[in-house]
């Protein structure tokens, strides 16, 4: 029986196997994401962001058991930026979320730049269209929200929680400019420390504030504090995730666009970034631009637009 067939029996083994196929951007993963296609569209995607240490994994960990305790089956794919510069710490040491083996109904993988040609935006959109495929109503996506990639990542989500904690001294954390406008839920964690109220105010405020910049009728960003090693403010929080993924699905279509566009620019310009980074390019229309310009023969603009031309023609 082939890979797919036993995905579809429900074979935790053969789910491993693509995932990693798809991690690793195997033309056996890419395939395999070829043929479900179709069958995928059926999950809410949350994104799950915030600053390193914020407690992310650990929230995460919490909603899965609230997700299980309402019959829900969740994947969780954690997305780690870290380069191979930053010589972080592995990704294992910062996945604290639980392993589950023995729950079919809990899958977990990671997604790391490390080694990567193309960007994660596009890896983690197949990784989810995976997860969808298996069948998990609940697909759950930990970036760590200070990047880029983030901000690219949160746009293949259906909705985006952003994790802040009390006590840092700076307000509001670690953030790039629009991490705070994609937000749909803020979620003040570590709230058995001190300055957990205080921060809330804050982000409320800023909820406020950018609710007036939005559409009519965005009700804006909700704010809640937890605990999320106590287990404390959970289920108000998972009540409000449901809540926006029950108004999702009475309109699916304009958030399926809304990604679909996202993932294909996503794919777009990595295709054809990688086309002109490479030192023998692809297309030859993009070897004779990229002489020209180093050449002095016409200017790097001109020979962008020349190039452009002949990719949508
Ligand atoms: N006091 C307190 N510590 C927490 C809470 N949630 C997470 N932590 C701790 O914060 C640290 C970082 O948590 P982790 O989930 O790995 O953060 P991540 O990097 O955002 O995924 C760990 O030591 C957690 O035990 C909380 O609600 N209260
Ligand atoms: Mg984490």
């Amino acid at each position: 029986m082939g890979l797919l067939d036993r995905l579809a029996a429900g074979e935790v083994s053969a789910l491993a196997r693509l995932a990693t196929y798809v991690e690793n951007g195997d033309p056996l993963g890419i395939e395999a994401i070829e043929r479900l296609y179709s069958q995928t569209g059926r999950a809410l995607v949350i994104g799950i962001t915030g600053p390193p240490g914020a407690g992310k994994s650990t929230l995460i960990d919490a909603l899965i058991d609230a997700w299980r305790t309402r019959g829900k089956r969740v994947g969780v794919i954690a997305v780690d930026p870290t380069s191979p510069l930053s010589g972080g710490a592995t990704l294992g040491d910062r996945i604290r979320v639980r392993e589950r083996s023995d729950d079919p109904g809990v899958f977990m993988r990671s997604m790391a730049s490390r080694g990567r040609k193309g960007g994660l935006a596009p890896a983690t959109a197949s990784m989810i269209h995976l997860l969808d495929a298996a069948g998990f109503d609940r697909i759950v996506v930990e970036t760590v929200g200070v990047g880029q990639e983030e901000i690219d990542i949160s746009s293949l989500t259906h909705l985006t929680v952003l994790l802040q904690i009390p006590g840092s001294g700076d307000g509001v954390q670690a953030l790039k400019a629009g991490v705070l406008e994609m937000a749909d839920i803020f979620v003040v964690n570590k709230a058995d420390l001190p300055g957990a109220e205080l921060l809330a105010r804050e982000l409320s405020g800023i909820a406020a504030l950018t609710s007036t910049l939005q559409p009519a009728g965005n009700a804006g960003a909700r704010v809640f504090r937890v605990s999320a090693t106590k287990c404390e403010g959970i289920v108000p929080l998972v009540d409000e995730i449901e809540r926006i993924g029950e108004r999702v699905m009475r309109d699916p279509a304009e958030h399926a666009e809304r990604i679909a566009r996202a993932e294909l620019s996503a794919l777009i310009t990595d295709r054809i970034r990688a086309s002109i980074r490479e030192q023998t390019a692809t297309n030859p229309e993009i070897d004779r631009a990229v002489a020209a310009v180093a050449r002095r023969r016409t200017t790097p603009r001109k020979a962008a637009d020349l190039v452009l031309g002949s990719l949508t023609r």
